[in-house]
């Protein structure tokens, strides 16, 4: 994973051993690298097994070196398997090394790294194995040119051996000045954190792998719906309305981007893009891909609401696929949806008919300023990868246009009826939120942490760190006080989501408005006790979060030994919403938000199966590594659907309404940007 545009180094040692790949005889005998672990490995290369590379590769050398890998292309996506399939087949983890060692430098960068990382997520024997961080594999795809080009000119000057890192600093104006609106919202879409839950999201889902992921479709839905929910609250803390769906594709759209960023440090740079730039039909030769028309986009789209609101898909074989999400087996509408619209053509119902609208739309935008290559442009960088897709002010909103679709089968399906939300013997008495002994005010602020750039870019051997600034907030706990009025333990699943109070406007906010901005922030099972319970829950443990305090770089500086059983719980996968991001910015001078919590019955919401533990952070948004998404309900229970017309008896007009019921609670807290840097 160091250094993917050199040929494989010696870590430390600073010389370089060059496979030559055709010639066995000039391979060097032994080469040390580290798989993931920070663990150096020292290994032998065996004599080659003849063969391996030219006709096993099949299409994965077809993306050329030092070029975009994206995959939002169907051909990428091909090459991606052909490598993905190709590393499967190796016997153990010792295997594995030797054959990515073979293959890297043959393959393209990204390729490789993302080929690697899949199947070091597969492989049963490499579950304690650590996926390092993208943002040090890939520097340049976090960290503007300029700073980096200042990193390589400060060590140029410098004295050879002089060994302190030098720091550059990223933020927190990051890509643009504040002139622009939308820029006041860099420090959100460029986050490292959210960036690399987004990544590694895709590779935990990918799309004509045959993954086989339980419950893909409607989870890329609720996912990124929720993506979009926080993006629109922070948009709301900032003064700014709440985004905009990309519908008319035929119109230029207003907000341009200039990543500023380089594909490696050659200084071969990602396309950008002028503001009102209009999307246009692909006809690119250099991709090995259809050319795409925005009619074609049109036709995909109009036939999935034709199936919306039918209620029906038509199979390849013209049978009806029906859409409904009250299915006691088989998949929900959702899912079937989502896999139709994302699209995966290997699950897809009907890949011809319905088409690629979601990849597609990417590679359109993404092309957009050279569509049919008459300037050798490469594309857009925020579009093409998954790693830096958020940092483009266009992604939500043509997510926004995404996650429309979906609520427009959402909005199709039965609300739930009073005994679906009802838990009848446990009542909420009270909840909020404690901060510091104080109640119901959270504190945001800046934070910063450091990364090693010289761990993904060769800077001469000298060390390179960067400081990243990124939002952060104190840590909290939820509070619940419970009372079980039946004679026996009840275990409930517990449900606590946020939302802004007042919309653009500073009105309470109807339902219907309030309803896709509910962020979930927990999800979690308590036993309650007959009687009263009092239950206390961290913010850290959030069922959307991932651990970041031990990312590999943490660890090796830790004193923690690697090997050692104290590392091993947190093995995690990279996929997870970061923690330092989980709470909105609020305002200076406080921001009105509420909690929202329910109590279901565990009894009904349980999935069987075998405990386990692999990859399980972030459960909520990234499941859990082969098993079941571990909760029956559909994704974003109780507001995935319109409320029903009445509610005890009452109409239903805002969420408070839902909180009649007693196992569910509103609360209103307020959250505070402090505008410094927290402890
Ligand atoms: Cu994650 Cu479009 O699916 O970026």
């Amino acid at each position: 994973f160091e250094l993917p545009y050199d040929p494989i180094s010696l870590p430390r040692s600073g010389g370089k051993i060059h496979f030559d790949l055709e010639n066995d005889a000039s391979r060097p005998p032994v080469v040390t690298t580290r798989l993931g672990s920070g663990i150096p490995v020292e290994t032998t290369l065996v004599p080659d097994r003849g063969d391996i590379l030219s006709q096993k590769l099949g299409t994965a050398t077809s993306v050329p070196l030092g070029s975009p890998f994206s995959f939002f292309i169907k051909t990428h996506r091909q090459a991606a398997k052909e490598l993905c399939d190709f590393f499967m087949e190796t016997k153990n983890a010792e295997d594995l090394l030797q054959v990515a060692a073979r293959v890297h430098g043959h393959v393209n960068e990204t390729l490789f790294v993302y080929a690697l990382s899949f199947v070091m997520l597969r492989k049963k024997e490499l579950q304690n194995s650590r996926l390092p961080s993208i943002i040090e594999v890939f520097p340049g795809k976090f960290i503007l040119q300029e700073q980096l080009m200042k990193a390589q000119l400060e060590v140029n000057r410098a004295d050879p051996n002089e060994t302190t890192p030098i720091v550059v600093e990223h933020g927190p104006e990051f890509s643009g000045t504040h002139l622009k609106p939308e820029h006041r919202l860099a420090y959100w879409r460029e986050d490292y954190g959210i960036n690399a839950h987004h990544w590694h999201w895709h590779l935990v889902y990918p799309i004509d792998m045959n993954a086989n992921r339980d419950r893909k479709g409607e989870l890329f839905y609720y996912m990124h719906q929720q993506m979009i929910a926080r993006y629109d609250m922070e948009r709301l803390c900032l003064g700014l309305p709440r985004v905009q769906k990309l519908e008319n594709w035929r119109a230029p759209i207003k907000d341009g981007y200039f990543p500023k960023l380089t594909l490696n440090n050659s200084g071969r740079v990602w396309g950008s893009r002028q503001d009102d730039t209009t999307t246009q039909d692909f006809q690119r030769n250099d991709f090995n891909l259809d050319f795409t028309d925005v009619t074609d986009l049109e036709i995909w789209r109009s036939r999935i609401f034709d199936a919306i609101h039918q209620g029906f898909m038509i199979d390849r074989q013209g049978e009806r696929v029906m859409l409904s999400d009250d299915v006691t087996s088989g998949k929900r509408g959702i899912d079937i949806l989502g896999d139709a619209l994302e699209a995966d053509s290997n699950i897809s119902v009907n890949f011809p008919y319905y088409g690629d609208l979601h990849n597609m739309g990417h590679v359109l935008i993404a092309f957009s300023h050279d569509p049919d290559f008459p300037n050798k442009e490469d594309m857009g960088r925020e579009w093409g990868d998954t790693s830096t897709a958020m940092k483009d002010p266009r992604f939500y909103r043509w997510h926004k246009f995404v996650d429309d679709t979906f609520q427009e089968y959402k909005l199709m399906q039965r609300p739930y009826p009073e005994e679906e939300l009802n838990l009848s013997g446990v009542k909420i008495e009270r909840a909020g939120v404690v901060r510091n002994n104080e109640a119901n005010i959270l504190h945001t602020g800046w934070n910063t942490r450091l990364f090693e750039a010289s761990r993904g870019l060769d800077f001469n051997g000298r060390s390179v760190m960067v400081r990243l600034t990124h939002l952060d907030h104190e840590p909290f706990n939820y509070h619940l006080q419970v009372s079980n009025s039946g004679k026996g333990i009840k275990d409930v699943t517990v449900r606590v989501f946020l939302a802004p109070k007042f919309n653009a406007r500073s009105q309470e906010m109807t339902f219907m408005e309030q309803r896709i901005l509910w962020a979930e922030m927990d999800k979690f099972t308590v036993s309650l006790k007959p009687g009263s319970n009092h239950v206390v829950r961290s913010s850290k443990d959030s069922s959307i979060t991932n651990t970041e305090e031990l990312t590999f770089r943490d660890l090796e500086n830790s004193n923690i030994d690697p090997a050692s059983p104290a590392a091993t719980p947190f093995n995690f996968c990279g996929c997870g919403w970061p923690q330092h991001m989980l709470l909105p910015r609020g305002r200076p001078e406080g921001m009105a938000f509420q909690l929202f919590f329910m109590l279901t019955d565990y009894a009904q919401d349980k999935v069987v199966q075998e405990a386990t533990r692999r990859c399980a952070n972030g459960v909520s948004f990234c499941g859990i590594q082969d098993a079941k998404y571990p909760d029956t309900r559909p994704m974003g229970f109780p507001f995935d659907r319109r409320p029903p017309v009445n509610l005890l008896g009452q109409s239903v007009n805002t969420a408070a309404d839902y909180a009649r019921l007693d196992n569910a609670y509103i609360h209103d807290i307020s959250i505070k940007f402090l505008a410094e840097k927290l402890n």
